[in-house]
């Protein structure tokens, strides 16, 4: 039997199905509604469920094993598919968290980004009605702050979207089949508008983690320079693990809405570059300016930031800044992770990892 087989917790008092639980943000969900006494179903792409040490490795990490957990092999593109497993499964909550999330990979694959991030909504979408299961489920649409693209910061739920990516686009089609869903057939679905959110569990092709890995690597040793894009995009980034209670509240609402979760606080690439080095005590200093710039180690003169091109997107969102007072007023939601800790948490995540890599008897947790 495959490892992550169909063993069913038992005693749960709500069913959750978690889509693209294999993702940082479906790892941290997945535990947080399992403490909660959920039952936690997951709907996991072919490629993850064939390769688990790979494709499974966040839910290992955090120790959620087929034990806890029942996952099914699937895509939620697969309109049919989808709408059997919720028959089957009958969840209270579906948590659709499914996507194409990496923003510069949608401008290679544009066509790809609206099959998912769309048309998997819809299918969801379009479950719940054929099942008439409008009044038995709640549904989370993982919506995000791409949305508002080239629209002046701070940004709220009130704000006019301008999309600068086809991960945008697709992300804001979604948005508004929800949306539109809700009203006319009284769906319980809502839309969390999130800001940056990171952890340890982030992927590696995104900016904070690609920074906090080769930090650690160049502290050990292992690494010489980072190579980076735009280091002025300014994002409001938080912690994931605050963000995934921040979906659940927004599902214990009497009424769906639609949210923002953000910090409050913006920061650029360059200002988390510095900050991630001053975790292991190296102040980095700039000079040259564009493509030219590096940033050296103030103390050796040793180089340890430079500029690719090719990192570049076609067309950048400058500056996210989010203003969650609706969420806070509402659901009571507030972040306990701002900027420093995100960052602390992130570096000594990676160091602790590359020391186990490295044979050492550090055992990786996820921190927070
Ligand atoms: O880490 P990023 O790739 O995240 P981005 O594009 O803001 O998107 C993330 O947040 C969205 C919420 O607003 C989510 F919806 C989305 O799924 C994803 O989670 O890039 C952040 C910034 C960008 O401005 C990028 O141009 O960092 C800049 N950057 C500079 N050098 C880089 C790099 N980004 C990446 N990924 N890699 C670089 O080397």
């Amino acid at each position: 039997m495959h490892p992550w087989g169909e063993t069913l917790m038992f005693g749960a008092k709500k069913t959750a199905l978690i889509t693209g639980i294999a993702g940082q943000d479906g790892g941290y969900l997945a535990e947080f509604l399992i403490r909660k006494g959920y039952k936690v179903h997951g709907l996991v792409r072919w490629d993850s469920y064939m390769d688990p040490a790979d494709g499974l490795k966040r839910l290992e990490a955090l120790g959620l094993t087929d034990a806890a957990l029942t996952l099914h092999q699937g895509d939620v593109t697969d309109a049919q598919a989808v709408t059997a497993l919720i028959k089957a499964i009958k969840p209270d909550e579906i948590y659709n968290l499914a996507a194409l999330s990496h923003v510069a990979v949608s401008f290679k694959t544009p066509a790809v980004t609206m099959e998912i991030n769309t048309k998997g909504t819809l299918a969801i979408l379009e479950a719940i009605r054929i099942l008439d299961m409008e009044k038995t489920v709640r549904m989370y649409q993982a919506s995000s702050s791409e949305m508002f693209g080239s629209a002046p910061a701070p940004q709220d739920e009130n704000t006019p979207f301008q999309p600068c990516s086809p991960y945008g686009v697709a992300k804001l089609a979604a948005y508004w089949l929800v949306k539109t869903y809700r009203d006319a057939y009284g769906i319980h679905a809502s839309n969390g508008i999130l800001f940056n959110h990171e952890s340890p569990a982030r992927g590696e092709d995104f900016v904070t983690r690609k920074i906090t890995k080769a930090v650690a690597a160049i502290e050990g040793g292992s690494r010489e320079v980072l190579t980076l894009g735009n280091l002025e995009s300014m994002r409001d980034w938080g912690h994931a693990r605050d963000y995934v209670e921040g979906m659940w509240l927004m599902l214990r609402q009497e009424r769906p809405d639609d949210y923002v979760l953000a910090t409050g606080q913006a920061h650029s690439v360059r200002e988390f570059v510095e900050r991630a080095f001053a975790q292991i005590g190296t102040t980095v200093v700039w000079s040259g300016s564009g493509v030219e710039e590096t940033g050296r180690d103030k103390r050796t003169g040793r180089l340890l930031v430079s500029i690719d091109p090719a990192l570049f997107r076609p067309k950048e969102v400058n500056h996210l800044l989010g203003n969650a007072r609706k969420a806070q007023d509402a659901l009571n939601w507030l972040p306990k992770y701002y900027f420093d800790d995100l960052v602390a948490d992130m570096v000594n995540a990676d160091r602790a990892l590359l020391w186990r890599e490295a044979g050492g008897d550090s055992v990786w947790k996820m921190t927070g």
